[in-house]
């Protein structure tokens, strides 16, 4: 029952039990969308699921039709239906009585900003669907824009002196939409992002994962850096590690050590800061805000 169907050029639920993304794949060297799928296709095993992606770099990943990058069937969507796609997908596996899994594959500029409409809806209505954010801070796939996720002072093709104005923070607008699961997932911290992924897919209902994907293209930072860069965003504070159950009960999964050198070399690592001189202490505040936030939701 194993065997490739189309001589195995596109796969489909059936064409299990190879990595989720393939070698060959057209992401840049050090992207952490890379490790982000090879996590989601551990921690997915032999379940099978399908992705629904929009005109993100994750779809650019798949290749030209008939081949495909990914070990999954693929739903290319447009950025305004993804999570509603998702929806409908789920509901005809439901409806099919398969155990397909449907997960949305999506950058911040498609979560954030494009495909916020269809999210909250999908949200509201606890669809069956695991919707994942890979957020690389900016619009990759069409060179590096600016999107309400970059944070202050990063420099995009939009924003060449850094942006002013702060990220938003999708964790609590999906909180806010009280769904069953939401968190944060480090791949500084591949343990605790795996069981994270697995009990995601395990649950019912409309869940939100959201990663911290490194861009070396558009962070101006090392290719080899990535993790690292992921590391220190947890150690000072700025990344906090956390899921919330339900919309209201939060658990802090890895302790911030609101370490300053941590902080600074997170900064220096990146020329997309280097022009603007982002304001430590301004940025100290801001994390020491959202902890204290959090902790009072603990
Ligand atoms: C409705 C719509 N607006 C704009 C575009 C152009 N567009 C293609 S990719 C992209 C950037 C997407 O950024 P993001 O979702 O963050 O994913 P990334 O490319 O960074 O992986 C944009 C704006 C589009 N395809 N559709
Ligand atoms: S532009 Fe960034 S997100 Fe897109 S493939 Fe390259 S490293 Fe990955």
């Amino acid at each position: 029952m194993n065997e490739p169907l189309l001589e195995g050029m596109v796969q489909t639920d059936r064409d299990r039990g190879e990595n989720l993304l393939r070698a060959g794949n057209t992401n840049c060297g050090g992207c952490g969308m890379s490790v982000g799928l090879l996590m989601l296709g551990r921690a997915a095993a032999d379940r099978p699921i399908q992705l629904v992606i929009p005109a993100c770099c994750g779809i650019v990943t798949a290749g030209p039709f008939p081949a495909s990058a990914y070990g999954a069937p693929v739903v290319a969507s447009t950025f305004a239906s993804a999570a509603a796609v998702g929806a409908g997908l789920a509901h005809v596996a439901r409806l099919n009585g398969e155990p397909t899994r449907v997960v949305c594959w999506a950058g911040d500029g498609g979560t954030y900003d494009i495909g916020m409409a269809t999210l909250s809806a999908a949200a509201e209505r606890d669809d069956d669907v695991l919707y994942i954010c890979y957020d690389n801070e900016i619009y990759g796939n069409t060179g590096g824009q600016r999107s309400s996720a970059t944070p202050q002072g990063a420099a995009t093709t939009t924003t060449p002196h850094g942006k002013v104005g702060e990220k938003k923070d999708i964790l609590a607008i999906m909180a806010a939409h009280r769904v069953p699961y939401a968190a944060t997932l480090s791949l500084a911290h591949p343990e605790d992002m795996l069981r994270k992924m697995r009990e995601a897919l395990e649950l019912r209902g409309f869940r939100f994962l959201h990663l911290l994907s490194p861009c070396p293209t558009g962070w101006k930072s090392e290719p080899a850096d990535g993790l690292e860069l992921v590391r220190l965003a947890v150690r000072s504070g700025l990344y906090l590690v956390y899921e919330v159950f339900g919309g209201s009960h939060v658990r802090l999964n890895v302790e911030p050590e609101l370490s300053e050198p941590a902080l600074e070399r997170y900064f220096a690592l990146q020329g997309r800061f280097k022009r603007s001189k982002v304001d430590l202490r301004q940025v100290r505040e801001g994390i020491r805000a959202q902890l204290e936030e959090l902790r009072r939701r603990l």
